[in-house]
């Protein structure tokens, strides 16, 4: 058996038919099978009864009655029943189309990688068949902040939320996988890293049906990447807030030395911005500065971040008191949360990003201190 093709289902019943055919069609001369994991309350499961008994190949149905974990329960129980080594991840609704399957066994076939991510977000895909100008930012807002929680082991990819991949069942600990909600190859490429493949697809609308993501599944994926990733970003908080009490302490010190309030200000925020950032190069961020170039290029990236957000942050927040009548606390709140998530991505993501030549340099060294880190 060269492959098992995993298909998650909840009342998926329209498009079984249609699947079967199509992946049958593009799998042609491969020899597979293909696995459902239903937890459908409808007649779903007796529908890939009958739809199996048509084709000419291997076609299994999993139901479970007490469904665990949902969608990333169900994939997770599809690797432990599977009988091929790879294991091909994909919905039930078509909007991951089966025509893309033998490109991605071919980028699997160069024998380099351990996962090959199809992606929407890589030239080449698109994500048309997202449903709505709201989803579409959800989706990019997500996977940016993702990705600056996991600068190094997301690194390989655009696109780690996909339900879209292919991976090497050996290659991933299946017992580590801790699955909640939708993100199962998020679960997967967080746990250890794994070298990985994309390829671009694009994403189709549904074929039939009705989509199951909902607003509790926005909820538990925050809280998949808060278990998942609690280290690095607690630890910039914590630093973060150091900061703050210190540019307070020091602007309090300068007015009582005679100094008038705002350059008092000023000189108290340069002061913290520059404390800050050693406090990230050598606490926070200390695992991944040997592969992401010049302390320099590094300080200059992140000096400039922090007087602009500086310069941005003070006019929003008189928008937000002046103009949309939120009491002055709460919006300097408001804009301090917005300014920390957004610094806190762009450090991961562009200060402190890998650079190829200095990555082929130390990779087990920064692997195992990023294992520590992030397990
Ligand atoms: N087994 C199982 N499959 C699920 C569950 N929730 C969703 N799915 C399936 O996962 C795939 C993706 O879900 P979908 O509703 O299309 O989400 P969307 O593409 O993000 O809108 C589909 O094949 C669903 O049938 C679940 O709780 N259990
Ligand atoms: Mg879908």
């Amino acid at each position: 058996m060269d492959l098992t093709v995993i298909v998650p289902t909840f009342n998926e019943g329209p498009n079984v038919a249609e699947l079967v055919r199509r992946v049958g069609a593009s799998l042609r001369g491969t020899e597979f099978e293909l696995v459902f994991v239903d937890d459908s309350t409808d007649e779903t499961p007796d529908i890939i009864r009958a739809v199996a008994t048509t084709v000419d190949f291997p076609v299994r149905v999993i139901h479970r009655d007490v469904p665990d974990a949902g969608l990333g329960g169900a994939v997770l129980e599809g690797f432990h029943a599977a009988q091929a080594r790879w294991c091909l991840v994909m919905d039930g609704d078509l909007q991951h189309p089966p025509e893309d399957i033998p490109r991605m066994l071919d980028r699997a076939a160069v024998g380099d990688v351990d996962v090959v991510v199809a992606s929407r977000y890589v030239a080449g895909g698109t994500a048309g068949g997202l449903a709505g100008v709201t989803r579409t930012a959800v989706s990019r807002a997500s996977t940016a902040l993702t990705k600056s929680m996991f600068p190094r082991k997301l690194h390989g990819t655009t696109d780690p939320m996909t339900g879209f991949f292919l991976v090497d069942r050996e290659a991933v600990e299946l017992d580590q996988l801790r699955p909640r909600g939708f993100k199962i190859l998020l679960e997967i490429l967080a746990r250890r890293q794994l070298r990985i493949g994309e390829v671009p697809f694009a994403f189709a609308s549904r074929h039939a049906g009705e989509s199951k993501a909902s607003f509790t599944q926005g909820i538990r994926f925050l809280t998949q990447l808060a278990m998942l990733r609690f280290g690095r970003m607690s630890a910039f908080a914590l630093v973060g807030g150091v900061g703050a009490i210190a540019n307070l302490v020091i602007m309090w010190g300068l007015i009582r030395l005679g100094m008038d309030y705002l350059p008092a200000a000023i000189i108290a925020s340069e002061v913290t911005i520059i404390g800050n950032f050693l406090l990230l190069e050598y606490l926070v961020f200390a695992d991944m500065r040997a592969e992401s170039g010049l302390m320099r290029t590094r300080f200059i990236k992140s000096f400039a971040f922090n007087n602009l957000e500086a310069l941005v942050r003070i006019p929003v927040l008189a928008l937000l008191v002046q103009d949309a009548h939120i009491p002055s606390v709460l919006a300097a709140g408001i804009t301090l949360a917005a300014a920390f998530v957004v610094r806190f991505v762009y450090h991961a993501l562009w200060v402190y990003a890998p650079k190829r030549t200095a990555q082929a340099v130390a990779p087990a060294r920064a692997a195992r201190a990023e294992r520590s880190l992030e397990s």
